[in-house]
């Protein structure tokens, strides 16, 4: 069983993030998802559209994501990859070379994919202009 896992934001979840997803999972068997807090967003300079539980329910929705964890800091992905056994932490081609996690090597085998271009989060408010979100229009419903 290899397992592997990423990180990220994944705020209105687009073909880009889709196919990062669906190409670390094709690298093992079990792929986990360490999803941003909304409070860890704020670290990372970030405000997502959708809230954390809101993310994160999209994502468990995904046939090829088996578990979705919080990230909460930078430190904590020694951490992550001891507790969950990781074998590969999977990234995309942005973060190659960075300092947040070309550490892990001595731990895990760290890969980088290629970023799908023509698209991002940004992107997307950008062409549709979004203002902020109207409370609670946004939010999956709990049924
Ligand atoms: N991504 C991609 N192609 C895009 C957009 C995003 O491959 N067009 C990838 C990113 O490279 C990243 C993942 O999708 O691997 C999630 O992207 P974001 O939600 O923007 O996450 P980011 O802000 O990069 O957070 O500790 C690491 C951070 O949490 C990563």
């Amino acid at each position: 069983m290899k397992r592997v896992l990423t990180y990220g934001t994944f705020d209105l979840l687009h073909y880009g993030h889709i196919r990062i997803l669906e190409r670390a999972k094709k690298l093992g068997d079990y792929l986990i998802v360490a999803l941003s807090t909304d409070e860890f967003n704020k670290v990372k300079g970030k405000k997502a559209y959708h809230n954390y539980e809101t993310r994160k329910k999209m994502l468990e929705a995904l046939r090829c994501v088996d578990l979705v964890i919080p990230e909460k800091s930078w430190e904590q992905k020694i951490d992550d990859v001891k507790n969950y056994y990781v074998d590969i932490v999977v990234m995309g081609s942005d973060w190659a070379g960075s300092d947040k996690f070309d550490y892990l090597k001595q731990y895990c085998q760290v890969i980088y994919l290629d970023r799908t271009e023509g698209i991002s989060t940004t992107k997307i408010k950008n062409d549709l202009n979004l203002q902020e979100p109207i409370n609670g229009i946004n939010q999956i419903p709990n049924n």
